[in-house]
């Protein structure tokens, strides 16, 4: 019934309904969907990625986009799973989607802290970090934003673990950034975009965030965002900022997009998803289908911006 089949991804999911999905989705369309295990989390639950990829035997370039790093996100797992959800229904129907997948592999990660995320349906709704204990505090979690190896915890992170944006005990303590790291390094051949899916603010950024420096193709990144904002106003009358992360939201360092760009992936972003701050974390299930949408499209004009080059 493919009315039920829609409400799915217009609900948010508990982790163990997200994992039955991702297993589901890669057996039963496993001519375009594969299930790849690229580690576990602190708690040892494992961190499953989809690579979305037609035409198999081809090899291509690569897009990355992982979604909730911080737990509390909610909307970001839900864009991660409508995306593939949508890449699998329309590809040879709409011609945005099947010319993205035909020019390039798509790896997505739809819950890079398991532990964070689960504890936020038992426990506390309002969890950012990972589960991850320290030795010489009592406090929980890492924020896994803040572990990544550009400019580690220099101003805007925290080196005090009960702070919301600690920043770990050194770059890659966390087994969540570690193994995202990993991967990427020895994938940095193929992908050529990065995308990390946060919640809220309605932002479309890139680097960097952990200095003011400008990125050596700023102009071209922002051209990028900008076109994305546009189409956003146009199509879904609703107003996103876009620019550097230091220069748009504050100094953060750490953060997986500028290592991604660091480490050689010249497309590198980080979405803030909606709201503006009316529900902010708490967006409603109703809110989800524009969320998405305008997250769609937002992808689709920096992925096809990007292929038209
Ligand atoms: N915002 C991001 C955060 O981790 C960010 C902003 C983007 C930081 C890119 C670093 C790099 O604080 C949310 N809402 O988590
Ligand atoms: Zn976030």
């Amino acid at each position: 019934n493919p009315r039920m089949k829609g409400m799915f991804f217009e609900s948010y999911h508990s982790l163990e309904d997200i994992y039955h999905w991702i297993n589901k989705t890669s057996q039963e369309y496993s001519h375009m969907a594969t299930l790849i295990l690229i580690g576990s989390s602190y708690e040892k639950r494992p961190l499953y990625m989809l690579k979305l990829s037609v035409q198999n035997g081809v090899s291509k370039n690569a897009v990355w986009m992982d979604c909730g790093i911080h737990a509390r996100e909610w909307i970001s797992p839900a864009f991660c799973l409508w995306f593939v959800n949508y890449a699998i229904t329309f590809y040879n129907v709409n011609s945005d989607i099947t010319a993205m997948l035909n020019n390039m592999d798509f790896y997505i990660l739809p819950v890079m802290n398991p532990d964070g995320y689960k504890y936020t349906w038992t426990t506390n709704r309002m969890w950012r970090k990972n589960r991850s204990r320290s030795k010489d505090s009592d406090c929980v979690g890492a924020d896994l934003n803040r572990n990544f190896d550009a400019n580690w915890c220099t101003q805007g992170a925290s080196k005090r673990p009960c702070d919301e944006t600690y920043c770990g005990a050194y770059p890659e303590s966390e087994p969540e950034a570690q193994a995202v790291a990993q991967f990427l390094r020895s994938h940095r051949d193929t992908v050529k975009m990065y995308f990390s899916i946060h919640s809220y603010s309605q932002m479309l950024l890139f680097p960097y965030s952990c200095t003011y420096d400008r990125a050596e193709n700023h102009d071209e990144l922002l051209a990028l965002v900008k076109k994305a904002a546009e189409r956003i106003r146009i199509y879904y009358r609703n107003v996103y900022k876009f620019g550097s992360g230091a220069e748009t939201i504050y100094l953060a360092p750490g953060g997986s997009d500028d290592w991604a760009y660091k480490l050689g992936i010249p497309y590198s972003f980080t979405f803030e998803l909606q709201d503006r701050g009316r529900y902010g974390f708490l967006l409603p299930a109703k809110l989800i289908s524009k969320a998405c949408s305008e997250a769609l499209l937002a992808l689709k004009t920096i992925v096809l911006g990007v292929l038209e080059k």
